[in-house]
């Protein structure tokens, strides 16, 4: 069995020919057009970036080297007992392109397992942490910490070669998604359950399995295997988002893996990227406090328009890219509909209702440009009907996923030799100068 490292090592040469022959033929092609609408926009619409993983086609949705969410439900091996997809084999496909065997799949949650530990002062600096202070700001700071081990960042001090960054950047990024679940839990338990100690990892667990596990649900099958598929489709988004964009940058400077990611996790905490799944759940259980369990299509077409028309946004709904229903919103409905207990709970049934209208209702409103569901309009409810009712923890969930893809680009961006960003800004005023 091949081990992911001897994988990429046979993968990696193909990558960076491709490349040389890109640069070597068409370093000066035009693909694109910039316009003053787009620097002013968020650099909406630019193309440019590099990134290998996944490509996200405004129609269909996100494609993982070129496999949509159902192709990887048929073919990436599931934990032993389950049925979804799992970190492991989505995080080897991400990396290398490559469908996992089953024997590979397990070689590498044996691997998390084993390098799951905490660092014993880790463990003490998030204890110091208050219960108060936010669990993203927690989960944030204790991977920055995690870099006092960066294998990466000794190797560069004693000095390595080029060609050597990947191997390096590879050992930190298995190291911190490994890590990344006891980090994450033991947060959880110090914020919401007093400091209850964590049982110890099981080698023969998938990593999300152990997370689950570590939350204090591992009895909880349903929630488990919940987690996995979630953990799994959330891990990659291509790269123009703005955390997976933010571990691109910072390692660009060649930051190691661990203070990348640490700087992502500050991105997603913002209120218009990771936030969305809880002010989903927020916004459904008021509609259910106001309506009550057990209402018509007209009653919620009636609250959709309350909440159009008071100014806000309906929470769930339109996407910045994608202009149909959100494959990952699919799949996690589809989840749903398998499911008795889930079919039974009132606010999944809501979610489904609100998905039969809101359509509808947002194409007569006229102003998004996508008035379907994107996956945040389920992901916390399931959550939420399974025992994880803490809202503000739902963010660290999604920190716990975007690392598969996140730390995916810095192993190929360094595998690569990609340089620095430093992308040109303009003041207005030469913009003006521009256009004269
Ligand atoms: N309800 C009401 N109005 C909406 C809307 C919604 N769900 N989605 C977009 N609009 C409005 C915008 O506010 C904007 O109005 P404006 O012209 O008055 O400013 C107009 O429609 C055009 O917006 P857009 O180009 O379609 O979307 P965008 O790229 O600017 O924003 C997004 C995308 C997701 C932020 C937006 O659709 C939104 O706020 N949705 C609700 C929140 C949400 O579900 N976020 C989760 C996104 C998924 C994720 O990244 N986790």
């Amino acid at each position: 069995t091949k081990s992911l490292k001897e994988t990429l090592q046979e993968v990696i040469p193909g990558k960076q020919e491709q490349l040389k022959k890109l640069k070597a033929e068409h370093a000066q092609t035009v693909v694109g057009d910039v316009k003053v609408e787009n620097i002013i926009g968020g650099m909406r619409g630019i193309k440019a970036m590099l990134w290998e993983a996944s490509v996200l086609d405004p129609n269909e949705g996100i494609r993982f080297h070129g496999l949509s969410i159902p192709d990887c439900q048929k073919v990436l091996p599931p934990a032993p007992g389950g049925k979804e997809i799992i970190a492991e084999s989505m995080l080897w496909l991400l990396l290398t392109g490559q469908v996992p065997t089953e024997a590979q799949t397990r070689q590498l949650s044996r691997e998390l397992a084993e390098k799951g530990d905490l660092p014993p002062f880790v463990e003490k600096l998030v204890d110091s942490f208050p219960a108060t202070l936010h669990p993203m700001t927690q989960l944030g700071m204790g991977v920055a910490a995690l870099n006092h081990d960066s294998l990466f960042q000794a190797a560069y001090e004693k000095g390595i070669k080029k060609s050597e960054y990947w191997t390096y950047t590879l050992d930190d990024c298995i190291n911190l998604i490994a890590r990344l679940p006891t980090l994450a839990a033991r947060i959880y338990r110090n914020v919401y359950k007093s400091g209850t100690p964590l049982p110890a990892l099981n080698k023969d667990l998938d990593l999300i399995g152990n997370y689950s596990a570590l939350l204090g649900f591992g009895d909880n099958h349903n929630l488990t295997e919940y987690l996995r598929l979630y953990i799994a489709l959330h891990g990659d988004h291509e790269g123009g988002n703005a955390s997976a964009h933010t571990a691109h940058l910072v390692g660009s400077t060649l930051s190691d893996p661990y203070l990348s990611y640490s700087a992502a996790l500050f991105a997603l905490a913002g209120p218009l990227h990771g936030l969305a799944n809880q002010e989903v759940l927020r916004w459904q259980m008021a509609m259910q406090a106001e309506l009550g369990s057990d209402v018509s299509h007209e009653q919620i077409k009636e609250y959709l328009w309350k909440t159009l028309k008071s100014g806000q946004v309906v929470p769930g709904y339109g996407h910045g890219v994608l202009r149909n229903p959100d494959p990952r919103f699919i799949a996690l409905q589809e989840f749903c509909d398998a499911r008795p207990e889930l079919q039974e709970s009132s606010i999944i049934r809501l979610v489904k209702k609100t998905y039969e209208v809101a359509p509808d209702v947002l194409k007569e409103h006229g102003k998004t440009k996508n008035p379907y569901p994107n996956v945040d309009a389920t992901s916390g409810c399931v959550l939420h009907h399974y025992g994880l009712t803490e809202f503000k923890y739902y963010t660290v969930i999604f920190g716990v996923s975007r690392a598969l893809g996140a730390l995916t680009q810095l192993v190929w961006a360094r595998a690569l030799g990609l340089p620095l960003e430093r992308p040109k800004s303009l003041s207005m005023d030469a913009i003006e100068k521009l256009i004269k």
